[in-house]
């Protein structure tokens, strides 16, 4: 024992054995509308900053060696501190605020069968990447900080548990995203741990929605199941719509076409049915929207009607809570974007929380869902590839029952590259093969020495997003008219970013920078330079509040803040700029 311990304590080589057992897409279970056990609360927590527990194997937990004598531990996981799950370490203890590396999150659960026949844990996100193992099992490893992911675990229970992850959040250059972003990088074990009981048979996956052929009255339905019980016959329920329809299971997949004319979901009326799939003894219980979107040359079109996108972009991130954001600060957000008289959110750069889009669905928001294909990532890496197309195909599968959600977004300002056209657009094929009946975008890159919208990916997406800073980055502002003259777009444009930094309550003269009174009036140029452009479809300004960023340095206006906020971080208190967003939103025809 001695000297395997010593082989794994130096053996560099330990994380590709790790690495080499991954946790995808595939083992995905549709968990919405299923009754679920949270694991979350405290859990035993240490740094770990050399990987230790993974080098000597800590979670094998061999106490004893094999003569029954005392084995020497550098670890006691029952008297480490405590560490709240969710949650980012970073905001938690202040010597956290700053770690990146590995930390070791271990805890206990009882378990009993209740008469369930599988089972399956669920990680609502961990940032970056999550070796688990559970009862000294290694489960797997699961790269990705912001999409979810699932292990079948009905073997390794038993009456009582450990289960244990290795979380580290450490930036690589081929991660997606790259080592270098616009936002803080927190920590964690940042949304639920849950366990789901299932039948020997159940519903892997379910997909819903209305059949967009412009005709609103069909609705198609999709089910796979997994289990021996292949062939049979599935059901679904939508009581207020009078269906109860049998679809039937062959191979373990199923799907049907019905005939209903649904109230259709909108922001302004965001009508939600009760809907129940079951097969064999399983149920999911799900609340429903049925709404179409297209795009018809210049336009973007909901349920058949030309819309503007009245939007605004925001951050996964409270000042308080990091990344873990609370139901009470999602319903914030979209309220204030309402008060702006918002009817869309770009949920940027990341995949947010699933609850953002199960809120914005009760609310009446459309959403923008992004994965973090951000700047110059490793476009010439084909592992980089596959981790960006995993995540969005978790995120897809995860959302795509949701109304709200009307955009795929596969990337984000990202330099104009063949690798990079072919990376992206190959991720644009791929979403739209996932879920045909959504729109994909990006935002784009600009041409600033000819001053056009010139991206080669734009022939794959089906909305140009554009991030332009005229007035800000790009000093002359006048320039933003001769941008929108020299571009002769075919699709729809929405202007996915603009903005500039101010600090809330620093005023000064207009040429100031950082001052309120700088921000408010590029804002008030640049949304009187829309207003004569056609082809514009949408505006989600940058941003709804200020964010924590490592790269803001300015002492007064940013303090490790990017202040380019209509709010300031906490959202206590509106900027200027907010009202003019409010005012031409409020003017925009409907
Ligand atoms: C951008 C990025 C965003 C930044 C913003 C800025 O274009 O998309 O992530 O935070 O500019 O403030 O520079």
């Amino acid at each position: 024992p001695a000297k395997n311990y010593d082989d794994a304590i130096h053996n560099q080589s330990y994380e590709a054995q790790y690495l080499a057992k991954r946790i995808t897409n595939e083992s995905m279970i549709y968990d919405a509308g299923r009754t679920k056990e949270s694991l979350s609360g405290y859990w035993g927590f240490g740094i770990d900053q050399y990987d230790t527990c993974l080098r000597a194997k800590w979670f094998e937990e061999k106490y004893v060696d094999q003569d029954g004598r005392y084995n020497p531990m550098d670890f006691s996981f029952d008297e480490w501190e405590k560490m709240l799950v969710p949650s980012s370490w970073n905001t938690q203890k202040e010597k956290y605020f700053l770690y990146e590396g590995s930390a070791v999150y271990t805890r206990t659960f009882l378990y009993k069968n209740n008469g369930e026949e599988r089972v399956y844990l669920k990680f609502g996100a961990v940032n970056y990447d999550a070796k688990v193992f559970l009862n000294k099992e290694y489960l797997g490893c699961h790269k990705g900080g912001s999409t979810p992911f699932f292990m079948e675990v009905t073997e390794l229970l038993m009456e009582q548990n450990r289960i244990l992850v290795v979380a580290n959040n450490t930036r690589h250059k081929d991660n997606v995203p790259t080592d270098n972003t616009d936002w803080f990088n927190y920590g964690g074990i940042y949304r639920d741990v849950e366990l789901i009981r299932l039948p020997k048979t159940f519903i892997k996956d379910f997909t819903i929605g209305l059949v967009p052929d412009g005709g609103f009255n069909k609705i198609r339905v999709e089910v796979k199941t997994e289990g021996p019980a292949a062939n049979g016959s599935a059901s679904l329920t939508i009581g207020e719509l009078g269906i109860r329809q049998s679809i039937e299971i062959r191979d373990g997949q199923g799907s049907v076409v019905i005939e209903v004319r649904p109230e259709l979901w909108s922001p302004d009326s965001p009508k939600l049915y009760e809907t129940n799939i079951e097969y064999g003894e399983d149920l999911i219980r799900e609340k429903i929207g049925f709404r179409e979107i297209r795009v018809d040359g210049q336009e973007i079109v909901l349920n058949g009607k030309p819309i503007f996108l009245k939007g605004i972009s925001a951050h996964e991130e409270s000042v308080k809570n990091g990344k873990a954001v609370t139901d009470a600060e999602i319903v914030e957000n979209f309220m204030l974007a309402k008060e702006m008289n918002c009817n869309y959110m770009r949920l940027a750069h990341y995949p947010h929380t699933e609850r953002a889009a199960q809120i914005a669905d009760e609310m009446g928001i459309l959403l923008w869902e992004e994965i973090p294909v951000y700047w110059s990532i490793n476009f010439n890496n084909p592992e980089t590839y596959r981790d960006a197309e995993n995540q969005l195909t978790e995120l897809i599968r995860r959302d795509r029952n949701r109304a709200s959600v009307i955009v795929w977004a596969v990337g984000n300002e990202n330099p104009d590259t063949d690798a990079r056209v072919t990376f992206m657009s190959s991720l644009a094929r791929k979403a739209k093969e996932l879920d045909p009946s959504r729109l994909v975008s990006a935002a784009c890159m600009l041409d600033h020495v000819n001053h056009i919208i010139n991206d080669r990916l734009a022939d794959s997406l089906d909305i140009i997003g554009a991030n332009e800073y005229y007035g800000w980055y790009q000093t002359n502002f006048d320039n933003l008219v001769k941008l929108f003259e020299n571009s002769k777009p075919t699709k729809p444009v929405v202007i996915t970013e603009f903005g500039a930094d101010a600090k809330a309550g620093h005023r000064g003269t207009v040429d100031e920078k950082g001052t309120e009174d700088c921000q408010v009036d590029i804002y008030r140029k640049q949304v009187a330079v829309f207003k004569r452009i056609p082809y514009v479809k949408g505006t989600s300004p940058w941003i709804l509040y200020d964010f924590r960023c490592p790269r803001r340095l300015h002492p007064v206006t940013q303090n490790y803040y990017n202040t380019k906020g209509l709010l300031s971080e906490d959202k206590s208190r509106k900027k200027l700029a907010f009202y003019v967003m409010q005012q031409f939103y409020k003017d925009l025809p409907d």
